[in-house]
């Protein structure tokens, strides 16, 4: 029985070598690109595994044995929608400790970059200006995290561990240690007018598509600054155009867009308020993820349902 391996970015060969040191027994087959499958994936009826990022529409259901499709990464978004995914088949997502790790430090160095000034000093050495900039209480700095999630609840501890007054907005009521907490639609106002840098974390499903727009930006105190680590789409572009032209926001750190990679002729590129980083917050380390998946086909081989699986009505 099989693991069928299909991705257009992610390399085969790391991934079957970190398979192999988890799963000697594990045939692992890659897949054409794209998903097509056929010749290379072999006899159809050996996959029970699948491992892809966003394979063709209905491409995943010529498997009959399929047992589980595993995530290349913790967003699912790009396997939810529009992929006619086999039905019953469970869709697991990727939690990746070298994933997690990379997030921290993505959040980490933007949130100190505007806490600390580091943007504004580089501007003013560039001009041989030798200027110090009043250094704020970082016990008051507030920075506030959409999706309090894998990945936001780790960032949310590490900036409570620098000490940063740190709240998150989430779908259901959570309680972490140090962190103000905020959920639902009637917990977005109140977080937003607290919350001085924006940290985007959420998934992109049909409810957080666009959330931040004109709307939401506007309950951000004059100055914010926003970073979106998570996916474009939640992103309304123009609308965070207009926040930075007319000066209500200080910065935006962009890594994920509607497009990728982002179109040459995309505003984002030459704007002087903006980062752009290459959707590269954190990259899933085939060495440590290979752990999480292999541990789920342990399970599965186990009679055990693989863990976290995603929920198709919530879409992640
Ligand atoms: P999780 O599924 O673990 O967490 C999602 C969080 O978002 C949860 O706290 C959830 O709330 C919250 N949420 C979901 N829907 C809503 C909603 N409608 N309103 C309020 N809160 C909501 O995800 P991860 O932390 O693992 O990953 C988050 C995203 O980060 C991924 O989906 C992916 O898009 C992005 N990502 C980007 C990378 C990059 O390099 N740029 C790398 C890796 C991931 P609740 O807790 O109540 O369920
Ligand atoms: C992910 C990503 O979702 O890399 O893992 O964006």
């Amino acid at each position: 029985m099989a693991l069928l391996f299909s991705s257009k970015t992610d390399d085969a060969d790391l991934w079957r070598d970190a398979l192999a040191d988890e799963l000697p027994d594990l045939d692992f087959r890659v897949w054409t690109p794209g998903g097509e499958g056929g010749a290379d994936g072999g006899d159809p009826a050996d996959i029970e595994y699948a491992l892809v990022w966003a394979p063709k529409k209905g491409a995943l259901r010529k498997f009959p044995n399929l047992k589980a499709i595993f995530s290349l990464g913790a967003g699912v978004d790009h396997l939810m929608v529009g992929r006619d995914l086999p039905e019953g088949v469970p869709v697991v997502r990727l939690v990746d400790p070298g994933l997690i790790r990379g997030m921290r430090e993505y959040v980490i160095y933007w949130v100190l970059h505007h806490h600390r000034h580091f943007g504004e000093y580089e501007r003013l050495v560039a001009e041989k200006r030798w200027r110090q900039l009043p250094q704020a209480d970082t016990r008051k700095r507030r920075v506030g995290i959409m999706g309090l999630g894998i990945l936001g609840a780790d960032a949310a501890a590490k900036l409570r561990g620098l000490e940063i007054d740190v709240a998150g907005w989430s779908r259901t009521s959570k309680d972490l240690d140090g962190v103000t907490g905020f959920h639902g639609a009637h917990g977005l106002g109140p977080f937003l007018e607290r919350t001085e840098i924006l940290v985007c974390l959420l998934p992109l499903t049909p409810q957080t598509e666009a959330i931040i727009n004109a709307d939401t930006l506007a309950r951000l105190p004059r100055g914010a600054v926003v970073i979106n680590a998570a996916r474009g789409g939640h992103v309304v572009d123009e609308d965070l155009l207009k926040a930075l032209d007319d000066g209500h926001l200080a910065a935006a750190i962009l890594d994920v867009f509607h497009t990728e990679p982002l179109p040459d002729d995309h505003p984002f590129w030459d704007h002087p308020k903006v980062t752009v980083t290459p959707h590269v917050a954190s990259l899933t380390v085939p060495a440590t993820a290979a752990e999480a998946v292999a541990e789920n086909i342990r399970r599965i081989r186990a009679g055990q349902p693989p863990e976290p699986i995603v929920d198709p009505k919530a879409g992640y």
